[in-house]
């Protein structure tokens, strides 16, 4: 999945895609590199971040939802059901849900959903980051979310342990270590480390244009433990990752 954001303060990209020209080329080259989906999203969530508008969100991912949707499978990555609706009347099939409540919406349109686990709000997430056994509880909610997505009606759910919503660097280091766990349900894994800051932090505070080897070597680690899906900026690298974990495997 290749990451779209088309908003002016996400943390990693900020800015980049705003223009609607800009970001279905950027969408569209993401596709050419290998990626299967390209998660578009117009409200950034990273910590601390403020929420957008509707009208805003709409303004901002529909018409690129609508022209990219034509030749690539779309996510729309939003909180909000009234974008998550409008996204895949234009063309979205999955729903890209970091609230995980977004079932309904899936469900009514016949969309996947992509169910993350979060606590409270990305303006104040990480005064949340306690957890007595972080995988336990992730796993747990999780399971819980996706078996509400499948009494609503969803047929195409994912589970997501939300790396770095609500998590400390430890945190997230846990939920790698143990993936196996959540793969162990039986739903299906994605996995978004790519550009975060715990990255940085392990590794002497790179900026984060800088973060493509941690990046690359945390996808590549929740491949091989059985992830089905990673959320990326880097495309190109990572399918060239992913290829060499499949030879693996085979
Ligand atoms: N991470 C971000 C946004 N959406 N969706 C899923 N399923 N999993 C993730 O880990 C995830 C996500 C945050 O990254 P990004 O979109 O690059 O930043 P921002 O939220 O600042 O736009």
């Amino acid at each position: 999945m290749g990451v779209l954001n088309v908003t002016p303060d996400s943390f990693s990209d900020g800015g980049r895609w705003l223009d609607f020209e800009a970001a279905v080329a950027h969408g569209r080259q993401r596709a050419a590199e290998g990626a299967d989906i390209v998660d578009v999203g117009g409200e950034s969530t990273r910590p601390g971040a403020e929420a957008v508008p509707v009208e805003e969100e709409l303004r901002r991912v529909v018409p690129v939802v609508r022209e990219l949707a034509q030749r690539v499978r779309v996510s729309v990555d939003t909180r909000k059901p009234a974008v998550a609706e409008a996204a895949l009347e234009a063309g979205a099939t999955l729903v890209n849900d970091v609230s995980a409540s977004l079932h309904a919406v899936a469900a009514a349109t016949g969309a996947g959903w992509i169910a993350m686990h979060m606590k409270g709000e990305p303006v104040t997430m990480q005064q949340e980051a306690h957890y007595e056994d972080v995988v336990a509880e992730v796993r747990q909610f999780l399971v819980e979310r996706a078996e509400a997505g499948r009494a609503a009606g969803v047929e195409e759910i994912w589970i997501d342990p939300g790396i770095g919503f609500a998590k400390t660097v430890h945190h997230n280091l846990a939920l790698l270590a143990h993936l196996e766990e959540l793969v162990a349900t039986g739903w299906p894994v994605v996995v978004g480390t790519s550009r975060k800051s715990f990255i940085g932090k392990l590794t002497g505070d790179a900026p984060v244009d800088d973060r493509l080897e941690g990046s690359l070597a945390t996808a590549t680690w929740a491949m091989a433990k059985g992830a089905a899906m990673v959320r990326v900026h880097d495309v190109l690298p990572t399918v060239q990752a992913a290829r060499i974990v499949a030879e693996g495997a085979a």
